[in-house]
């Protein structure tokens, strides 16, 4: 009882630091976009759980709590795709 109340708590945890980042990105327009930008940004290395909806143009990811991830950073991942990363939002 005591471990599994350590571990809900590791998880909560987890979740409170690891901030949702919600990216809206300009230029996309196939599966091929969707493609680069998904490797550009795992490529950072600071970011899991990577979505890109083609239909929605946003990139969605979870940054690694002991690797963040600055809004230039993901600028410069996006742009390296061919794209460019209009608005970011984090929670
Ligand atoms: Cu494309």
């Amino acid at each position: 009882m005591k471990i599994s109340l350590f571990f809900v708590g590791l998880m909560f945890c987890v979740a409170a630091f690891s901030a949702r980042v919600e990216v809206d990105v300009n230029g996309m327009s196939c599966g091929m976009c969707v493609e680069a930008i998904t490797k550009e940004l795992k490529a950072t290395d600071k970011v899991e759980g990577i979505s890109v909806n083609l239909d929605q143009k946003k990139a969605r990811f979870t940054e690694m709590k002991d690797r963040k991830i600055s809004d230039a950073e993901i600028k410069s991942a996006i742009k390296r795709a061919g794209y460019e990363a209009a608005k970011i939002r984090r929670n």
